[in-house]
Formats: C-alpha cells, structure tokens, sequence
C-alpha cells in the first residue's frame, strides 16, 4: 500500500459521499500464511505476515445513533443502520461485516456509537487473502479509533472474529483477524492458538536472496459454503475419539493411525503434522534459514492436498509449475478449495512467474495474477492527536499521518501496562449491556482464541509493538484534500 496515495484517495472519497471530511482513515493488512493451515481451530500455531495491501477505512463520527456504511467494492445505496438495532440476522451481505464488528464491541461493552464509513480495499477478494479479516480489522480500529477506546490488539483480533463467526456466521478461527492486528513490518507472527501467545519471527526474504510470490489462481473460495466447517467437525469428531480436547493434543502423527476411520485418520494426520511444521519453520526462519523452510512448504501442500483434501487443481498446477521452476517450495494458501497459493523463490521470480502462466494457457485460463509481496514497510505509527468522538474514551487509541508525512503530535501514546488490566476488566464488565435475556456475554479477553485459555501470557504483550502493519494513517481534519 501507498500510505499517503492510498488515504488521501479514500479520504477524497469519503468527502464525496459525506459532504465533509472524515476524522481520520485507518488500515488493515491482508495476510498470507507461510504455513500452517487448518491448525487454528485445532488450537494449533500458525505463521502468518502481513501483505502490503489491505482495507482502508476514512471515517467520521456520528450523534445520530446510525451506522452508515459504504464500500468502494459495493456501490450503490449505502448501509444505513440504526446502531441499537444491529444484531445477527438483521444485516445481510457485505455490510454484515462492518455492522458485525460495530456489534461486537457494543456487545463486549465499549461505547461504540455512531459512525459514517467509506470502505476501500487495495485486495482481491474470493482470493484467500483474508479481505474479511482486513475489512473487519479495519473497521474495528477505526471505530475505536473515533471514540477513543483503548482496545488491546489480541483482544480486537478477538472482537472481529466473533463479528465473522456469530453476525457473519462464518466459522473461522483466528488467525486471519491476528495477523491483520498483530503482524509486524518485515515479520512474520508465531502464534499460539491456544495460549494466544505470539512472536513476531523474523521474515525478510530479499535480505536471504529469496523471493515470496504470492499467486492468486483465479479460483474463489468461499469459508461459508460448507466445507470448512465439514472440515472443522471432522477434526473435533478425531479429537474426540483420540480422547483429547483437540487436535493439538496430539503430539505424534502415529496416534492418528488409532482411528478407525480412514478420513477421520487423515485429517488428524494432517493437523498434526502441520503443528511440526509450523513450529520447525519458525526454528529456520530465527536461525537464519528461510531457504530450508521451503522444503516444509512442499510438505504442507501435500498433506493439504492428500490428508485434509482441500487443494483444487489450480493450486495443484501452480505449485507444480513453481516446483518445476525452480521455487525451493509452494503450497496452498489459507482455508483451500479456491484462493492462492504461495511459492518460495529464487530472488528473480520471473521464470516461476512465467512457468505458472505457462500452466494456465492450456487450460483456458487466463495467467494468474502474481505478487511479490514486498515485506511491508515500517509505517510510522504516530500519537493519536484527535479527540475522540462525544468526549468519550481517553484518547485517540490510533496513530495518525498527516499527507505530508509530519507527526502531528508528540504526545505519547497511551498503553495500559498490565497491571491495569483487570481493574480495566472490571470497569467493562460493569458497563457491558446486557444481551439477549438478560445475560451478559462473557467479555471478549475471557474468551478461548479456539477453545483455549484467554490472555497471552506476560511477554507476548503484542498490541504495544510500534511496528504494526495494521494502523491509522491520516487525520483528516488536518489533511485537505
Ligand atoms: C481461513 C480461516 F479464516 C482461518 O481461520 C484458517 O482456518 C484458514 O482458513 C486455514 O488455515 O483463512
């Protein structure tokens, strides 16, 4: 993403439609995932990284107690939703993604009141690339951004997952909302689904005299239509007949032979494995290794494709081709069965680009599109400068860029150390709004990322890192058009 380019078109755009300028514009990355897939929801590790394009959200408070909402990626009407309206079932499409996030930081209890939005997104969507993540990501720090709400990032990664899975009814686990949140410049996120524990791991391929090509094979995938939710019982159902909470518990892949059921056998062998790989291509990445990394890649695709049965044929070409080539590894991409894959290459990717196209033509389809996903550049996240909307919360929980690229603030940023959490705790509890029937839903950090304990322990304290991909970029008030 072009920062300044990237906002000022946004804002611009929110004037149009407003009338006004917005308050600020924040951003939140796509990911990619270097490996481990289908192991989040197993309260496995994952190893995501942020890509350089993402959503853009330009937005402005409100004080009538509406959610007005458009999208780039949408045009027509916009979403107009009166706030306290806004449950699941009563937002459909698209804006069922924003609307959810809105949802759940009112159900968690944050003072979230009315907004104007202007959504654009610099990703393909249906391409595996996490757009759903980025949307909410982007909403929920723009929300809280406006009414100056100090959201811990593990816990807004939390939010905007239950904004996909219980107002969207998408079964996802988390790691497409941390990577978005927690991911750093030039690093990849070692995290814990179960702990919630995370590291940034370094990843900078150029510097190894590699490249990372991300390709989108055309083929759209879809989390709602089925299948992987087909995937998640199988894994629960294999958890439960090994006698284990889940799949992590499984330490050796020769347990899963124990199962009667063949598939059942398959799945689990495939989580299993994938954990070691995870956790072996972290080991490589933090000594220096990467270019080893690329043979777990290749496994991975194969456990993807025989084991858990969810590459398609597009994918399987590509990383034919890229293997072919000469890549050190490739592999499906994300929940599978459509999306991208991702290939480890040679620092002039140009014959693995020219390979995979070459695969296509015969096909009938049309090259597809390959990015060489740059490590993201390290973003100055500067002190939030603005008040927030209606004199609520305690300050600007967002940096902001002026155009001009100028801090427009040296106040430093507010951060709860973590002794202030559970008094903190205490105060949201008392505020959360009572849900349906009267009961109050958990609060968000009680929750399991996937069924597991909640809060990172001390020393994975993320959501202070200087370095975030995901931020706010520009404050409008102070950046004419
Ligand atoms: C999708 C989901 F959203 C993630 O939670 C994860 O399960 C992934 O598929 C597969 O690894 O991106």
């Amino acid at each position: 993403m072009s920062d300044e380019a990237d906002a000022n078109r946004v804002a611009g755009w929110f004037g149009d439609c407003y009338g006004r300028q917005p308050e600020g514009v924040w951003q939140a990355p796509g990911r990619a995932n270097l490996i481990g897939e289908h192991t989040d929801y197993n309260q496995g590790w994952v190893l995501p990284f942020a890509l350089d394009r993402g959503v853009l959200v330009a937005a402005a408070c409100r004080h009538d107690g509406m959610l007005v909402i458009r999208s780039r990626q949408a045009p027509g009407e916009p979403a107009t939703l009166p706030l306290a309206t806004v449950a699941p079932g009563r937002v459909t499409g698209w804006a069922a993604y924003p609307a959810g996030v809105a949802w759940a930081l009112r159900e968690a209890g944050h003072p979230v009141g009315g907004a104007s939005l202007a959504i654009d997104s610099t990703l393909p969507q249906g391409a595996g690339l996490s757009s759903s993540a980025a949307l909410e990501c982007a909403v929920a720090l723009a929300l809280t951004g406006l009414y100056g709400l100090d959201v811990p990032r593990p816990d807004l990664a939390i939010l905007a997952r239950r904004a996909e899975n219980d107002f969207v009814g998408v079964p996802s686990g988390i790691m497409d909302q941390s990577a978005s949140l927690l991911c750093q410049a030039s690093h990849a996120l070692l995290l814990d689904c179960r702990s919630g524990e995370g590291s940034a791991v370094p990843l900078e391929p150029a510097a190894a005299g590699l490249a990372l090509l991300i390709v989108d094979t055309g083929a759209r995938h879809a989390l709602g239509d089925g299948r992987y939710a087909l995937r998640r019982g199988e894994c629960d159902q294999a958890a439960g007949e090994l006698g284990v909470r889940c799949l992590r518990d499984v330490a050796d892949a020769a347990a899963a032979d124990g199962l009667a059921d063949p598939v059942l056998r398959r799945r689990a062998r495939h989580v299993v494995t994938e954990n070691h790989r995870v956790t072996q291509a972290a080991a490589m990445l933090r000594a220096g290794g990467l270019a080893g990394a690329g043979a777990l890649l290749s496994a991975s695709h194969t456990s993807l494709r025989d084991d858990f049965e969810v590459s398609w044929p597009e994918a399987d070409t590509t990383v034919d081709a890229a293997l072919e080539a000469g890549a050190l590894g490739a592999r499906m991409m994300g929940g599978g069965l459509g999306g991208s894959g991702i290939a480890l290459g040679p620092p002039a990717p140009d014959a693995v680009r020219a390979a995979i196209g070459g695969r296509y033509a015969p096909l009938g389809r049309p090259a597809p599109g390959v990015l060489a996903p740059p490590p993201p550049p390290r973003r100055r996240r500067l002190p939030g400068a603005r008040r927030p909307c209606a004199g609520r919360g305690r300050g600007g929980s967002e940096a902001l860029l002026g155009v001009d690229g100028q801090e427009r603030s040296r106040t430093a940023e507010r951060q709860l150390p973590h002794a202030a959490w559970p008094a903190r705790r205490a105060r949201q509890d008392r505020r959360r709004p009572a849900g349906k029937h009267g009961v109050r839903a958990p609060p968000a950090d009680r929750r399991a990322l996937d069924g597991g304990a909640r809060r990172p322990p001390s020393g994975a304290r993320l959501d202070a890192h200087p370095d975030y991909v995901a931020l706010g970029l520009r404050a409008g008030a102070q950046s004419p058009r």
